[in-house]
């Protein structure tokens, strides 16, 4: 099957595709996560929602793979590198008391998933301690145990955990497309250029599309499972 997307046609097998939600969690696109704590309106995130919500139900109707990922740590910290924890001299950072318990803790409030997109069972979730998906977790394992070769991606941010997401997924032989109006950035400057950086040079990274795209092309999948 094809997608209309940039720089040209996406071509996918709906058996082999998994849909990816990367960090669609309370932290970062809520008020009084680890998002705000580093100095950023939260409300910037919030665009990519509603795309999001309409392919991850679109995904379940047609049977294709859904993965979520979460960014987060163990409660004592010791999976997240100490400069980490110390960049930006946040007074309340990473493991800190917030609004909704431990900052971008596993396990604490804020580290849950969005209720708009609360993954249903059976569906992966991959905790991740970096930016990256591939880093430190089993995702690798989960796409090759079911035959994914290729991803559309959702998620928050456009420039960091979804381009690390992407670039690395793109070196493993992973084919991206990536979903404009369901990523999202703190910075506009940084979505458009991130995405221009993933489409340039031929789908250097991968492929940019629009929700409106992908799911006219999962309306006609029926059910893959
Ligand atoms: N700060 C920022 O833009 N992003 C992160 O810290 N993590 C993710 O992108 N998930």
């Amino acid at each position: 099957m094809n997608i209309t997307a940039e720089p040209y046609e996406f071509e996918f097998e709906p058996q082999s595709t998994a849909l990816l939600l990367v960090d669609f969690q309370r932290d970062f696109v809520e008020p009084g996560g680890f998002g705000e704590s580093l100095g950023n309106d939260v409300s910037m995130l919030r665009k990519a929602i509603p795309a999001a919500e309409k392919l991850l139900e679109a995904a379940r109707e047609s049977g294709i793979h859904v993965i979520h990922t979460r960014e987060g740590h163990r409660t004592d910290l010791r999976d997240a590198p100490p400069t980490k924890l110390a960049r930006g001299k946040l007074e309340t950072g990473i493991g800190s008391e917030g609004p909704m318990g431990r900052i971008l803790v596993r396990g604490e409030g804020g580290h849950d998933i969005i209720p708009e997109l609360t993954p249903r069972e059976g569906e992966p979730v991959i905790d991740k301690p970096g930016k990256n998906s591939f880093y430190a977790t089993d995702l690798d394992l989960v796409l090759r145990n079911r035959g994914v070769e290729s991803l559309i991606v959702c998620g928050v941010t456009t420039e960091v955990c979804v381009q690390s997401t992407v670039r690395e997924a793109n070196d493993r032989g992973y084919e991206c497309l990536v979903v404009e109006d369901a990523v999202a950035s703190y910075f506009e400057e940084f979505q458009r250029v991130a995405l221009d950086m993933i489409k340039a040079q031929g789908a250097i990274f991968g492929w940019v599309t629009k929700s409106d795209s992908v799911l006219s092309a999962f309306e006609s999948v029926g059910a893959v499972r």
